[in-house]
């Protein structure tokens, strides 16, 4: 029998597989990575202490290999199959995203890596949304739709029987476990050939522009990814020279000292060309407008305190001035965010001391040393002897993520849904749970309490 590969090897040839992809399919997201790549650089000569505290947690190595991708299904079928393949690269669903009430007929999950060591393997992650078709109105056409879906098969064969012998033998050999990255790869790959003629996707693109770009198609072609910036305000501000029309406003919390969560934005999602089925055994041109290009700045994981103070903030500063889609109050909004913002402490220290934010704990130089018989984690601190340092947010916001759906479903008025969050249904369709994101931080920051505390019981100064 040959050496099993590790989930993190697998997850970690999977999403250079898709980058490679993705580059050759989207050639601006290629441009994207190569200036992502110059401003991480430069920011890490600007700022040697950062570069040490990214060097000193081992997060440095995973910076410019950093991505997540974004896919839609159709059927619970579909996700659940995705979620089993998803397990195979060590990937596991994270948090539920309802975004009915943003206007987007989807409800979401994240899969990704859970552990410190994945994370710092590969941290790939895969916004995963299963269409809701129950939210559009027109049932003639929902159980069109449903017909279409049911008759695709978004996955091959290889990619099947690859997944189940994962399933069966507990792992992949190494022939096995490259073949399964090729299959998969398959499922995410973009078709410019339709599954429908083009009036039928005049009439899903009707109802919503989801609704076409996930049942028109053979599979759920990979719709963005996006690489990890340290600095995103001066990557959005070099793309206009780079060729790339970028999204007016940066989704999320504002420029700080102290990054907090997720900051994002995107590129304008491209119009391509497509064949659709005309009804005689031919074709028919016409374009889709879905694929586009992000970039991402992650901060510290809040607490649930932490959290409620951020939505309670962004929410005031959104009743001052709404950001339109066509940007033209885009300066407004960000006065109003750096105003109302202040309201958010920007010291690590005061973030801590106020239990917003989850921090991960090790002794210090001086703390190797040797340390004082006490537990009293604030003391050690105020003398130096345990550090602290954020704990990245690994996760996604439900308001950016509507943000940036909006910002490419073209200019079309926002539809208004009902908000119908349904996390038992997703999770019945999914087949699994997904795991509660703040329970999750919790967990590795108490960890490291007590390995810190651990450490001091065997040595005593
Ligand atoms: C997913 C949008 C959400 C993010 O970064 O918030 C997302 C999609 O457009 O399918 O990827
Ligand atoms: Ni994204």
């Amino acid at each position: 029998m040959t050496a099993r590969v590790s989930a993190s090897d697998i997850r970690a040839s999977f999403s250079s597989a898709m980058s490679l992809m993705y580059r050759e399919e989207v050639p601006a997201y290629g441009t994207l990575m190569e200036l992502v790549a110059r401003v991480n650089d430069e920011t890490l000569t600007e700022q040697p202490a950062l570069k040490e505290r990214l060097q000193a947690t081992d997060n440095l190595d995973r910076i410019s290999e950093e991505r997540h991708g974004a896919i839609r299904v159709g059927t619970a079928q579909e996700l659940a199959t995705m979620r089993r393949t998803f397990a195979v690269m060590g990937m596991y669903p994270v948090g539920y995203y309802d975004l009915s009430t943003a206007g987007v007929p989807v409800h979401s999950t994240a899969f990704r890596p859970l552990d410190e060591e994945a994370l710092k393997h590969n941290s790939f992650r895969v916004f995963t949304s299963l269409l809701r078709l129950d939210l559009i109105a027109n049932e003639s056409l929902r159980d069109e739709a449903h017909a279409v879906l049911a008759k695709r098969q978004i996955f091959t064969a290889g990619a099947l029987a690859l997944t189940e012998k994962a399933e069966r033998e507990g792992g992949l050999g190494r022939e096995d476990a490259a073949r399964f990255v090729a299959e998969v790869l398959e499922t995410f790959r973009w078709h410019d050939k339709a599954n429908v003629g083009l009036s039928m996707y005049h009439r899903l693109h009707d109802a919503h522009r989801l609704v076409a770009d996930v049942v028109s198609f053979k599979g759920p072609h990979i719709n963005h990814l996006t690489p990890r910036t340290l600095d995103i305000d001066k990557v959005q501000a070099l793309m206009p020279d780079y060729g790339i029309a970028t999204k007016a406003v940066v989704e999320g919390p504002p420029i700080r000292n102290c990054p907090i969560l997720l900051r994002q934005t995107s590129f304008k999602a491209l119009e391509e060309p497509v064949s659709f089925q005309d009804g005689k055994g031919g074709w028919q041109a016409g374009t889709h407008t879905a694929r586009f290009g992000e970039i991402e700045q992650r901060g510290v994981a809040l607490t649930p305190k932490g959290r409620a103070l951020y939505d309670k903030l962004l929410d005031d500063t959104r009743k001052i001035v709404r950001p339109a889609a066509d940007g033209s109050n885009a300066a407004a909004y960000e006065a109003a965010l750096a105003e109302v913002f202040k309201g958010f402490p920007d010291d690590w220290h005061s973030i801590r001391a106020e239990g917003l934010g989850y921090f991960s704990y090790s002794l210090s130089e001086k703390g190797l040393k040797g340390i004082p018989a006490v537990s009293d984690m604030d003391r050690l601190i105020a003398e130096g002897y345990i550090c602290f340092d954020p704990i990245v947010y690994e996760d996604f916001l439900p308001v950016s993520a509507a943000g940036i759906f909006q910002s490419n479903l073209g200019d079309c008025a926002q539809q208004e849904f009902v908000a119908s969050p349904n996390q038992k249904r997703f999770e019945a369709d999914l087949g699994a749970e997904v795991l509660n994101e703040f329970d999750h931080y919790a967990g590795i920051e108490k960890a490291s309490v007590e390995a810190c505390l651990n450490a001091l019981k065997a040595r005593p100064a």
